[in-house]
């Protein structure tokens, strides 16, 4: 048999090393007897035709971001919240895999047709743009691209900065057009869609973590036998442990590729500028419970006592 595998960004990225190392592992896993086909961004649409394909069947395996499922999955916007998960990248992995919170979490995805098999966190997030970004003030007035999700928005509000929803195709040339005045990526993303080369600044900001989410069509999932549900979880445990080190490994080569192949200035925020946005970034999560219920408010507090408990 053969299964599609969509997800949302360029060959070599941090979903594409995913999908890849999943396609080896499967294949590997049934002898052959099941073939993946990958297709990264634009071949099926972008994030949110593809989320679309993956909820009606249409195709079997995606991997999709919380800024693109926010308005289907609503709670996980969480992972849209600032300066929530610990800045520990291996403890951030633990716990979007570990956290009790991600059970409840699936749950609602699977109410969107989603059975989630995997999470993790593709790189802190980082402003870039045309300008100088190191307190919140600086945001007033500045059209920052983001994901068309509602927290993600409200985040950018909170700080003074005016949110626009661009597809990500489209982000390079709505800079360079100077349609917009930065975005928000993190590293291998901003050197892959050469975003570095229409921005003069780039600040190491690192005010979240993006977190990819491996999921199957539900009906695809419970048409398949118990057997090969075991193997395609065990190849996406593979992936999701293999891709750790993966995603590391491309921002820091990248950062560094960025440093030697442009003049974009990098700009490391202090740890009192960045205390400055993680006070304006705090009324979020109220707006978050608010608009979400209940069901949100208790996947936020059970996030935070395990985010609280790895710390220590
Ligand atoms: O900014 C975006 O829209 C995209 N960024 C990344 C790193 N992955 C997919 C997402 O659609």
């Amino acid at each position: 048999v053969e299964w599609t595998f969509a997800h949302e960004e360029v060959q070599g990225s941090v979903q594409d090393r995913y999908a890849q190392k999943f396609k080896e592992e499967i294949e590997k896993l049934t002898d052959g007897a099941v073939k993946i086909n990958i297709y990264p961004v634009g071949q099926l649409g972008d994030g949110a035709n593809q989320v679309e394909l993956l909820q009606n069947g249409a195709i079997q395996l995606g991997i999709n971001n919380p800024g693109s499922v926010g308005t289907l999955v609503p709670e996980t916007n969480i992972f849209s919240l600032h300066f929530l998960l610990p800045s520990d990248m291996d403890k951030a992995h633990e716990l979007v895999n570990n956290s009790k919170a991600m059970d409840m979490l699936n749950e609602k995805y699977l109410k969107s047709n989603m059975k989630v098999l995997g999470w993790f966190p593709e790189g802190y997030q980082m402003w870039t743009g045309n300008k100088k970004i190191t307190k919140p003030e600086d945001f007033k007035g500045f059209k920052i691209r983001t994901m068309a999700s509602p927290v993600i928005s409200e985040s950018y509000k909170a700080y003074g900065a005016d949110p626009t929803p661009i597809p990500y195709m489209e982000v390079y040339s709505s800079l360079q057009l100077n349609m917009i005045d930065g975005q928000v990526n993190p590293i291998f993303a901003i050197e892959e869609m050469k975003f570095y080369e229409v921005q003069d600044y780039m600040m190491l900001s690192n005010q979240a973590i993006f977190v990819g989410t491996f999921v199957a069509n539900d009906m695809f999932w419970d048409s398949l036998s118990d057997e090969r549900r075991a193997q395609v979880q065990e190849a996406a445990d593979t992936a999701t442990e293999y891709i750790l080190g993966a995603q590391k490994d491309l921002n820091n080569t990248r950062l560094e590729s960025i440093k030697e192949n442009s003049d974009m200035e990098i700009i490391d925020l202090t740890a009192e500028q960045r205390a400055a946005f993680e006070e304006a970034s705090q009324p979020v999560r109220e707006f978050y419970v608010e608009k979400y219920g209940e069901d949100a408010g208790k996947i936020l507090d059970q996030l935070l006592k395990d985010v609280e408990a790895i710390q220590q």
